[in-house]
């Protein structure tokens, strides 16, 4: 009697090694300059492997994580290309699978970037569920050594900490701007980040809190290894400097059980899947 089809098996496919822990065809130190412009065709053209919404898994290994990296964005366009042009390259050689989603405030309001981190934890979950690590990085900065890696551990993780603009040191001992990266139980944890940080300020330091308030560490990379070019930029309208930021970052232990990841309210306009990374424009609303 001929064998049932369904008891021969099929082709499986090749079962991948895990990715090591030291990538090997790191470079150490890059040169990052912001002059050339950066056409997106170009940097299209120089990232074939990935695939449609800025998806990328490695071809060679079974990485550990998979990273949802969160940029918060509105009338950045320009800065984006510089960001997927440097970043892309990097993530790949860290051995990372990894997507890319902006998260474009809709409308003229005021900027609420910390709503805009949660928005992006959401979607990309919902996009995939496998997504177990976080990085929330802003548009203008990019990391000048590849031994950056861009993963989660077991406590939050501080990326930029010797930025450019502030003579390649920490500014302060709490300080948890720029980049940075939680896996999806440390976040959910602090109850993800506040909603109510209306304007440019303060949201990172509340962040801190929470974290700290959680009883959880930061933890950084050597500083030599954690310096940044931030892309030289005015001050955006609609993103002054909050006034409120001083008061709130006072009252994180009670504000936090009640604004966060738990109470965020928004409605996506559009989710579209570019070449290099998902843009999802989102109504995140006003300040009450
Ligand atoms: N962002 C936007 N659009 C905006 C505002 C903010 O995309 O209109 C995002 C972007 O990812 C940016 C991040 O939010 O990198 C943080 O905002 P920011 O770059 O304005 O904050 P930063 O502290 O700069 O880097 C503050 C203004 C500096 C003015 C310096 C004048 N010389």
């Amino acid at each position: 009697l001929p064998e049932a089809p369904s008891a021969r098996p099929g082709p499986t496919a090749p079962v991948l090694p895990p990715c090591p822990d030291s990538p090997p065809g790191l470079v150490g130190r890059l040169l990052i300059e912001f002059t050339s412009p950066m056409p997106l065709e170009r940097v299209q053209r120089e990232n074939p492997g990935v695939l449609l919404g800025g998806r990328y898994t490695p071809p060679d290994c079974t990485p550990a994580q998979t990273v949802a990296v969160i940029i918060p964005f509105r009338h950045r366009e320009h800065h984006l290309r510089y960001w997927l042009h440097y970043l892309h390259p990097i993530l790949r050689r860290q051995r990372l699978r990894y997507g890319i989603y902006v998260i474009n405030q809709h409308g003229e309001d005021t900027f609420n970037r910390a709503k805009l981190l949660n928005v992006g934890f959401l979607e990309a979950l919902k996009e995939d569920s496998t997504y177990n690590c976080f990085i929330f990085s802003d548009v203008d900065l990019v990391p000048m050594d590849d031994r950056n890696l861009y993963r989660c551990g077991d406590q939050p993780r501080h990326f930029a900490i010797a930025m450019d603009k502030f003579g390649f040191r920490l500014p302060y001992a709490g300080y948890f701007g720029g980049v940075s990266g939680l896996n999806k139980s440390q976040f959910l944890r602090i109850n993800g980040f506040p909603n109510e940080y209306w304007g440019w300020g303060g949201e990172d330091d509340d962040i801190f809190n929470r974290i700290s308030l959680a009883g959880m560490k930061i933890s950084r990379p050597d500083i030599r290894i954690g310096r940044y070019r931030m892309i030289k930029h005015d001050r955006d309208k609609h993103n002054e400097p909050n006034p409120q930021r001083f008061t709130k970052i006072q009252n994180t232990k009670l504000t936090m059980k009640r604004d966060g990841i738990g109470s965020v309210r928004y409605q996506v306009l559009e989710v579209s899947r570019q070449p290099l990374f998902t843009n999802i424009t989102v109504d995140i609303g006003r300040p009450l």
